[in-house]
């Protein structure tokens, strides 16, 4: 497979280290260019990276705490003074939310609980959801060894308060991913999960007795849930195409022992009348030598969904194990066609999208992990989108 041209923006960034957070871009400054939070396992943790026009990356981790490790990191104004805010799930802590100063430092917020943190088990990843209605931020998190999935509303000062009223199907104790939006469209913010019991929807519901209670319902019927546990690695809500229906995606492992049980990758449609689920992306045909799509049968670490090229259809960046960190071109339909790998990556990668230069074209953040033996073979990467590169 050829290797992309995209253009390397490293300047400033990590060249060695275990680097296997989850890294984020998003812009946090308001320049319109996205910053960079990534965090490693062994060295000194969290890291926020702003993008300066240069161009060069700008570490700024003054208050931040450095032994928290790595870990999965969201951002929101969470206590309404404009600036955007961070909120670091911390495999060494629990969940902790720092605010962005004027001076762009960052400052701890002291939780109504005891310790710093709000989440006494640790989580493995976070996302912003709404629980109730109101203008401010509450999280969703996913249990990285107990807990499964937990809730937190949050009060607009920067605390967040678990929600102890809620009937949640089973998720298991434990996940890699959790996604928040409205999947059936019904106006209100679902959630979908990559956890021990496989890939999850679960779709908002009121009980008219008990309007107090969060509650979700389970409508995971055709979706993979693989007789390992724990082995979806990631999970996504896609659109196609920019206007159509929610459809949702997800890439992990195979069961080494039956590599077809189930579809390590995959797109699915739902059936409004049936609340079912179906595989809209083409899988791999037994014997063809057509061009295929990803193949849905391989060990996959990472997805991220986008539309790279900018032609209303979704596009893919698959990291999978052995192959790479490769790019598929959607057409709107569930089909897609290999368009490069990023250049230097094994597919043991995590991966984020975001537009670092502010020129419009979505570029694309990667995390190359490394032990702890050996890290110089570890780092953080950023490739830069053009529009030369669509033909
Ligand atoms: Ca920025
Ligand atoms: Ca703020
Ligand atoms: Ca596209
Ligand atoms: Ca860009």
């Amino acid at each position: 497979m050829p290797t992309l041209p995209l253009r390397a923006f490293d300047s400033g960034l990590p060249r060695s280290g275990t680097w296997i957070g989850y890294p984020l871009l998003t812009d946090l400054d308001g320049d319109q260019r996205a910053d960079m939070i990534v965090s490693n396992r062994e060295e000194d943790g969290l890291h926020v990276y702003y993008s300066s026009t240069e161009p060069r990356w700008e570490l700024r981790v003054q208050g931040i705490q450095r032994d928290l490790g790595y870990g999965s990191a969201v951002v929101r104004d969470v206590n309404g003074d404009g600036r955007s805010d961070l909120v670091f799930a911390a495999h060494l802590d629990g969940v902790r939310v720092y605010t962005q100063t004027e001076a762009r430092e960052w400052q701890l917020v002291t939780q109504r609980e005891p310790q710093a943190q709000f989440c006494p088990e640790l989580q493995l990843d976070l996302t912003l959801c709404d629980l109730d209605g109101d203008p401010h931020a509450d999280l969703a998190g996913i249990g990285q060894f107990q807990g499964g999935l937990q809730l937190w509303r949050g009060r607009g000062d920067g605390t967040f308060e678990l929600q102890t009223k809620v009937n949640l199907p089973d998720c298991g104790s434990m996940g890699r991913d959790v996604e928040a939006g409205d999947i059936d469209g019904d106006g209100r913010e679902d959630l979908l999960l990559a956890c021990e019991r496989g890939l999850k929807v679960l779709l908002r519901r009121t009980v008219a007795d008990q309007p107090e209670t969060v509650c979700f319902v389970d409508a995971s019927e055709g979706l993979p849930k693989p007789s390992i546990g724990n082995i979806l690695y990631s999970a996504a809500l896609v659109r196609l195409t920019h206007d159509g229906p929610v459809h949702v995606a997800c890439a992990g492992l195979a069961d080494p022992a039956r590599r077809t049980a189930h579809h390590t990758f995959g797109v699915w449609q739902r059936d409004a009348s049936t609340g079912a689920w179906s595989l809209v992306s083409a899988p791999l045909a037994a014997n063809s030598t057509a061009p295929s799509g990803p193949d849905h049968h391989a060990d996959h670490r990472a997805l991220a969904v986008a539309d790279l090229d900018r032609d209303g259809d979704a596009d893919l960046v698959l990291a999978t194990i052995g192959q790479g960190v490769v790019v598929w071109r959607g057409d709107g339909t569930g089909r897609f066609t290999a368009a490069g790998k990023l250049e230097g990556l094994t597919g043991k990668n995590r991966v984020s999208i975001g537009d670092v230069d502010g020129d419009g074209w979505l570029d694309i953040a990667a995390t190359i992990p490394a032990s702890k033996d050996d890290p110089e073979r570890g780092g953080v990467r950023v490739y830069v989108n053009t529009q030369g590169l669509w033909p």
